[in-house]
């Protein structure tokens, strides 16, 4: 152990020495949630007691040692294990059993993201990555339905899943709303989202709007002759209600598989996430993250990143969630953020941050799960017949600002097409209209797979030439 080490372990005071561990002989036997943090310690503590300030505080300890604790609560204890002073990084391994049983998501982030936040003795302190280990993995739900069965519900495959959100945010009565679902659909559009906050106000009571995206559907569907989605918001005030909205769409007519439920995850709570999940694994599960910037844009030195967030929202079972479109849209966002979070849900094996996750619940030094990645890594497979081996995958939804001039230059920063993108102002305010910007969107989507330039493609197709015009310097 270097010199400087060894001089920072000695200023530990006997509480602070029982949440360190720079010699932890094998961090990832299994036993723990790894998590890595950025942390510039705030009051008069140097980085290693800090870092033992915040492993106590998120796991079994308080400001001072208590006599209480016993032989086993020190089991418990999260262990700081390994610093990179340079980079102001802390690695910090949490024993998985501190978690409620039952696969309870909230409890972790409870814990590593919960009151350490708010410690006077960080100046700041941000989640960067975590990695689960197989025998914790096993525990929790995971995807059920994912996009995989939407293309096959919806025959759309090897391109993005085209949508919008319906615009303005708020204001449209239910027939007005339906009315621009059904304005999408015709132009060639497949997946329709309510808006975050849409819910049941009183000029467009939730039960109306659900029978009016009914109609507009069947009538879209049977004038296009292909299916088509509507993700419903179904957050509310309390459980009762949301699971009603629930009901109520599943009882509306709806063919199973052209209906999602978006979940406002951050304000509605991931105990509605789970809720959701496990009550309706046949349904596309929508994490819509609203308010995800105060803990994730990059200048917030307190919080976690959108590689965190999408990791969780991957173990607690959505389906999909938004990773932003890397600062092609309106959002902030860069690659190195939006990219590695929507490529670390996709797949089942992706580098991260800090850690390789693998997402099998076997070691993935199992011959068979070295075949599953490779056969994702080669067919992006669903692991129909493997769930049980592996954790499915969570698709990215890429949103905010984009526009059919922008998605190619989002393709190309994602590099690949399996994704869900959902454009609102990008297409209600085409100059021709919804179902021109439909259109446009879809004939953006075609040149791409034409390997065409927009423009060539544009010549003869009326509604991309227009969106061209009106979008390229928006
Ligand atoms: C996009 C959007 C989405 C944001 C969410 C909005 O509308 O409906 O909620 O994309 O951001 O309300 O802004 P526009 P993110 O297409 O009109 O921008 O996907 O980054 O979570
Ligand atoms: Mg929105």
């Amino acid at each position: 152990m270097s010199l400087i080490y060894e001089d920072l372990v000695k200023s530990l005071d006997s509480k602070q020495q029982a949440y360190v561990d720079l010699e932890l002989p094998d961090p990832t036997n299994g036993e723990y949630l790894l998590g890595v943090f950025h942390l510039i310690p705030g009051g008069d503590l140097n980085v290693l007691q800090a870092a033992a300030e915040i492993a106590a505080e998120s796991s079994t300890g308080t400001n001072i040692k208590v006599n209480t604790e016993t032989a086993f609560s020190r089991t418990m204890n999260a262990l700081v294990y390994q610093l990179d002073l340079e980079r102001e990084l802390v690695w910090v391994a949490y024993p998985w059993r501190l978690f409620d049983r039952g696969g309870n998501v909230q409890n972790i982030l409870t814990y590593i993201v919960g009151n350490i936040l708010g410690m006077k003795e960080i100046q700041a302190l941000k989640l960067m990555d975590v990695w689960f280990p197989p025998s914790m993995l096993e525990q929790y739900d995971g995807p059920s339905y994912t996009v995989d069965d939407m293309r096959k519900y919806l025959d759309v495959h090897d391109r993005p899943i085209l949508g919008t959100i319906v615009k303005p945010k708020m204001g449209l009565t239910s027939a007005e709303y339906a009315e621009v679902c059904y304005d999408f659909w015709v132009g060639g559009g497949d997946f329709v989202k309510n808006d975050e906050p849409q819910a049941n106000q009183d000029f467009c009571p939730y039960e109306k709007m659900v029978a009016h995206v009914k109609e507009a559907m069947n009538k879209a569907v049977k004038e296009t002759g292909h299916k088509k989605v509507h993700s419903f918001n179904v957050s509310a005030a309390d459980f009762d209600t949301m699971i009603e909205r629930c009901e109520m769409i599943t009882n509306a007519g709806f063919e199973p598989g052209s209906y999602a439920f978006l979940i406002d995850g951050i304000t509605a709570g991931w105990m509605a996430v789970q809720t959701l999940r496990r009550r309706y694994p046949d349904v596309f599960l929508h994490f819509h993250r609203a308010a995800h910037g105060a803990f994730t844009r990059q200048e917030n030195p307190i919080g976690f990143s959108v590689l965190v967030l999408s990791k969780f929202a991957r173990l607690a079972g959505a389906s999909g969630i938004h990773t932003g479109t890397a600062g092609v849209g309106k959002m902030q966002g860069t690659p190195a953020e939006d990219v590695v979070a929507a490529h670390g849900i996709q797949y089942l094996k992706s580098p991260g941050h800090f850690f390789e996750q693998t997402w099998s619940k076997i070691m993935d030094t199992d011959k068979d799960a070295i075949n599953l990645v490779n056969e994702d890594l080669a067919h992006h497979v669903i692991l129909e017949d493997d769930s049980w081996r592996a954790m499915k995958k969570c698709c990215p939804i890429v949103s905010g600002g984009l526009n059919p001039v922008k998605l190619k230059p989002f393709i190309d920063v994602m590099e690949n097409v399996d994704f869900i993108t959902t454009m609102g102002s990008g297409v209600h305010s085409h100059p021709g209209g919804t179902q021109s910007g439909a259109k446009a969107l879809v004939q953006a989507c075609d040149a791409y797979l034409q390997g065409m330039d927009i423009a060539e493609y544009a010549k003869d197709h009326k509604e991309l030439a227009e969106a061209i015009e009106f979008y390229l310097n928006r």
